[in-house]
């Protein structure tokens, strides 16, 4: 695939430093289980929102010795050894030799896997980084494929705004990119409730392939994202926010459901998830329109109007809060 998409790009790099950038996205309508691994196919359509301001900056240059050097900086500290491999791996992709090694360097302003989907932002980045090394001036259709082979989500996070990444169905995966739509919300925002910043324990690729080997639930996944992503994107057009927060909360929990019926169960959540859940509800029992979303971790993405937000403060403190389709972002 790599192959195909570089074609007669060349292979060895072009300048002294590549340098990329990207944002965290937040699913809508959720990534959960692959149909293939290795290309991280997933089984159905996901829709998400990038977060502006939540980045990870990345520079890549030509390293030397026997291994690549990454080095992470920002919240979180050093890269663990798993995730370095990761980045490693995924590198092998694109060296112009095999002895060929790289350095990178990520700056990151969110900890990393505490569910808001840093390694995300951090493959698109690497993608933009080596397309700038190696002046591939690759199109973002591309630049999509090829964070997808990084990870999953990280194609969304190519793209600002709205942005819909399309399962397709052919075994190759050229037909599994990202896109974005034009979608403009000024007033919507997103609300990040840390509960915890620590790393998990079950990251996401091996959760998503536990709950697909394992849980009965799984079966009707697939079909009832679709469903929710359809209701999604009209509630997004219609800027809709009581449609869009319901089918976003039921589609996270949907998912939540799946992994909670594993095999072992898989539980992202702890006792302060629930109770933050709980306290969204009562907000919207009293009169306070407010939703949330759940990734694979335990703290929660609020959903509400620029008008809500001292309620929403007032009943979770100082979140960190964006409007991620706003005209100026
Ligand atoms: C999402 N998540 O749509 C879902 C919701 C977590 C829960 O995409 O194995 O890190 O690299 O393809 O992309 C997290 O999964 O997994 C994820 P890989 P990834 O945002």
């Amino acid at each position: 695939m790599v192959e195909r998409i570089l074609a007669d790009r060349v292979r060895e790099p072009s300048r002294t430093i590549g340098r990329g950038q990207a944002s965290v996205n937040i699913a809508l309508c959720k990534y959960w289980g692959k149909r293939n691994r290795e290309l991280n196919l997933p089984f159905n359509s996901s829709l998400s929102v990038t977060l502006p301001g939540m980045d990870v900056e990345t520079e890549l240059l030509p390293g030397s010795g026997d291994r690549d050097e990454i080095e992470l900086c920002g919240p979180g500290g050093t890269l663990p050894d798993d995730a370095a491999d990761r980045v490693s791996g995924f590198l092998d992709l694109f060296r112009p030799r095999p002895d060929f090694r790289f350095r990178v360097r990520t700056r990151s302003s969110v900890p990393p896997a505490a569910g808001l989907a840093s390694s995300a932002a951090a493959f698109a980045s690497l993608v933009r980084a080596l397309d700038d090394l190696f002046q591939w001036r690759l199109g973002p259709r591309e630049l999509s494929i090829l964070a997808r082979l990084g990870s999953g989500s990280a194609c969304r996070s190519m793209y600002r705004g709205v942005v819909i990444w399309h399962a397709g169905v052919r075994n190759d995966g050229m037909d599994s990119f990202a896109e974005p739509l034009n979608i403009g919300w000024e007033a919507l925002r997103i609300g990040v409730v840390m509960i915890s910043a620590s790393r998990k324990g079950v990251g996401s690729r091996p959760g998503m392939d536990h709950t697909v080997e394992t849980s009965p639930l799984f079966a009707c996944w697939p079909e009832t994202a679709e469903r929710d992503l359809a209701a999604i994107l009209g509630a997004l057009e219609a800027r809709d926010l009581e449609r869009l927060g319901v089918a976003a909360e039921c589609n996270a929990l949907c998912m939540h459901a799946t992994m909670i019926a594993a095999r072992p169960p898989l539980v992202y959540w702890t006792a302060q998830t629930v109770t933050a859940m709980r306290t969204v509800w009562e907000l919207r029992r009293a009169g306070c329109p407010v939703y949330f979303t759940i990734d694979a971790g335990p703290n929660l993405k609020l959903l509400y109007a620029a008008g809500e937000t001292a309620a929403v403060r007032r009943a979770f403190g100082e979140i960190r809060e964006c409007a991620p389709l706003a005209a100026n972002e």
